[in-house]
């Protein structure tokens, strides 16, 4: 994943019933999620789904994956 200020950048997997695999970003609810987790990491994350938007509500690292993903 990639961050700025408000938005994330993510290249996320299959969400059975709701995506398929893709690269897309989202906005997030609040920017101090943001501090949690670096850039490159693989992360856990959580959505809220409104008429606009997408919003990412919670993200954590996913320590199992490691620290140096593929690019
Ligand atoms: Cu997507």
């Amino acid at each position: 994943m990639v961050a700025n200020d408000r938005r994330v950048v993510i290249a996320h997997e299959d969400m059975p019933g709701f995506m398929r695999a893709m690269t897309m970003s989202f906005e997030v609810k609040n920017p101090a999620l943001l501090e949690k987790i670096t850039p490159g990491e693989y992360v856990r994350f959580t959505l809220e789904r409104t008429d606009q938007t997408l919003y990412l509500v919670a993200v954590e690292k996913e320590e199992e994956r490691g620290k140096t993903p593929e690019p």
